[in-house]
């Protein structure tokens, strides 16, 4: 059986189990939390060397990046539609996946500087103790989340999805992020100047296995105000796995 390394609050991971809860593909989701197991010498030689979640072993096909995870498993299974055949259809969702990791993927620095201060209850958290303890991200971070922020909300303007009428790998991993910082989850990221991206939300929100994939939000709730500190981060990530667990069986 496929077996997806990982943990619930990680972004990519979500984004390749909430992809297999959909085409109810069976896996077995082995928790590897980032800076520990995942930085483990045989996870290091026999899973991913760059030390990274999501990975996969897929009957012995091992494999890391989420979206190079996700057009394997599209491909392997013949989901065309979240990876189209057609040649200009494909090469629109590949633009998407390409751009993301540079730019709609930043917007995880706000996630992360709102998440670790609460958790570790730092009240006003210096520079230094921010790159200690948070997602690095870019030195222009915040020009490049806005710029990408409206650069998502122009690409869906005319259309109800990243890539055109229909949904595709690129939505999947772009509302990983945008999705989870929305004002009734993570609660960190403010959405009012961008009518088109709170449209497409909602339509995400409402998109098959979307409250199995993505129980761990509820259960962390608004990232500014964390109650309980890592404890409730550990239990949070270990009942959605279970959730995730049960969706799949
Ligand atoms: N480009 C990678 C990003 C993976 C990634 O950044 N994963 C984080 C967890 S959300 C991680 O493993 N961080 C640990 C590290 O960077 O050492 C993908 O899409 O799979």
């Amino acid at each position: 059986m496929l077996k997806i390394y990982g943990v619930p609050n990680s972004q990519p991971v979500r984004a390749v189990v909430w992809v297999c809860l959909m085409k109810r593909l069976p896996f077995e989701f082995v928790m590897t939390s980032q800076n520990k197991a995942a930085k483990a010498p045989e996870y290091l030689a026999s899973v991913n060397p760059r030390g990274t979640i999501p990975a996969i072993d897929d009957e012995g096909v091992v494999l890391w990046e989420s979206h190079a995870i996700l057009i394997y498993l599209c491909e392997k299974h013949g989901w065309q539609d979240l990876w189209p055949d057609a040649l200009v259809a494909r090469a629109k969702v590949n633009q998407y996946l390409h751009f993301h990791h540079r730019n709609t993927r930043e917007i995880v620095v706000q996630w992360s500087r709102a998440l670790w201060p609460s958790v570790f209850g730092v009240q006003q958290p210096d520079a230094g103790w921010i790159k200690r303890n948070t997602f690095p991200g870019m030195e222009n971070n915040a020009q490049i989340v806005a710029q990408a922020l409206q650069i998502v909300d122009n690409m869906l303007a005319d259309t109800d999805f990243l890539s055109g009428d229909h949904l595709t790998i690129a939505d999947i991993v772009a509302y990983e992020e945008l999705g989870q910082n929305q004002a009734r989850f993570a609660n960190c990221t403010d959405y009012r100047p961008y009518p088109h991206i709170r449209a497409w939300l909602q339509n995400m929100g409402e998109l098959p296995y979307h409250d199995e994939a993505h129980a761990i939000w509820s259960l962390i709730g608004d990232v500014n105000h964390v109650q309980g500190g890592m404890a409730t981060i550990a239990a949070a990530n270990k009942e959605a796995a279970r959730v995730f667990a049960q969706a799949s069986a």
